[in-house]
């Protein structure tokens, strides 16, 4: 290959790499730039890990070096140098400093793995309950009573404590800038605590290879001040307006066709169907985001999905039902006014 058609492969590998980075920036996925207690532990952690481990290579690479120039053989210098078979203590040296690296990095671990998972929900914690679904995310709220999924809103400043659940196969929950990922077991409820401590948006994903879909289960921390989390709760809490009462032609006709459709089995919407192995549809108008927060929630999108789930998510277990034309609208239409 000429030098000119290397450099300007490079180059464009490069501002492949440095496009992506960009066009990332809005949303970031990474560990390094913290925004709660554990993102913070963790992050130190990998600081002061790293500082050990850059101080090790010098020593390491300085030893090398210096190796090199005293031990090498000279020109003129017929006899290969003497080398030893056996050093006691060169051996009791490579054994006690690989034993004291192991130690420097292990003690902040053990350290922070202990610190991050208190056994007892700190005082004042928010209690959620995260339910992983094949390949989506559901998100409870005892408390409130709330229930909603892919987008999950907590208040900032406030300890946040999830319980963990899986209803078919092992996740895992991970939302970079808030902390580690904790996997989420069928049959066993494991818990994450942690404290956000800037208000924002923060993507996360599931970590777990969970089958066809895995890469598209994704879903949003929306970090909050507390009163835009206590509006955004109570806005959650309000009953969905009564079949009969609503004034819109196309909506009414909507709520029509979602009653008598078999997407009552599957969804639940506040009195009106009981459904409960999809997503909770009360509120699907106030998300931003839809099915593992893939797309956003628009009527164009909500359209296409009802149209062919599996169109645009790979094994998705909602089947198509063939609903179009006016009907399919007057749908969309109710779904998208479910604020
Ligand atoms: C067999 C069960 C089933 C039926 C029937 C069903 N769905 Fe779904 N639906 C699902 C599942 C499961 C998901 C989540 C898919 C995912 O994100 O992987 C879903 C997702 C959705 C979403 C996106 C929700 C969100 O917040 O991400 C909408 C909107 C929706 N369904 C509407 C409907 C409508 C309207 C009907 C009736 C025409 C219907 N569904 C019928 C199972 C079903
Ligand atoms: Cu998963």
């Amino acid at each position: 290959m000429s030098r000119r058609a290397f450099s300007l492969g490079a180059m464009s590998i490069l501002a492949a790499f440095l496009s992506g980075c960009a066009s990332n920036r809005e949303l970031p996925m990474t560990t390094l730039a913290p925004k709660s207690d554990l993102g913070q532990w963790i992050y130190h952690l990998f600081i002061e890990v790293t500082l050990w481990d850059a101080l090790i290579l010098a020593i390491v690479l300085i030893a090398f070096i210096l190796a090199v120039f005293i031990f090498s053989t000279r020109v003129g210098e017929a006899a290969p140098p003497k080398s030893a078979a056996s050093d006691l203590k060169l051996e009791i040296a490579w054994t006690v400093g690989p034993a004291l690296v192991i130690l420097m990095i292990s003690v902040p671990t053990v350290r922070t793995v202990f610190r991050s998972q208190p056994r007892v929900a700190p005082a004042d914690s928010l209690h959620i309950r995260v339910i992983a679904h094949q390949w989506w995310w559901e998100f409870q709220y005892p408390d409130s009573k709330v229930i909603t999924a892919n987008e999950l809103h907590i208040p900032v400043n406030r300890p946040i404590r999830l319980d963990l659940v899986s209803s078919d196969v092992i996740h895992s929950f991970w939302v970079p800038q808030l902390g580690g990922k904790r996997d989420v077991v069928p049959g066993q409820i494991n818990e994450l605590t942690f404290e956000a401590n800037v208000p924002g948006m923060y993507p996360g994903q599931c970590a777990e290879f969970c089958g066809d879909s895995h890469a598209n289960m994704r879903f949003r921390v929306m970090v909050e001040t507390p009163e835009q989390f206590a509006e955004w709760t109570k806005l959650q809490q309000a009953v969905p307006v009564a079949v009969d009462q609503i004034t819109d032609a196309s909506v009414a006709d909507g709520a029509k066709v979602f009653a008598d459709s078999p997407c009552t089995s599957c969804h639940r919407i506040d009195g009106v169907s009981k459904g409960y192995i999809a997503p909770d549809l009360t509120h699907f108008g106030s998300r931003t985001t839809m099915a593992g927060g893939i797309m956003a929630n628009t009527p164009d999108n909500v359209a296409k999905w009802i149209t062919d789930p599996q169109a645009l998510k790979p094994g998705a277990l909602m089947p198509p039902l063939g609903l179009r034309g006016q009907q399919l609208n007057d749908l969309v239409a109710y779904l998208e006014s479910l604020k």
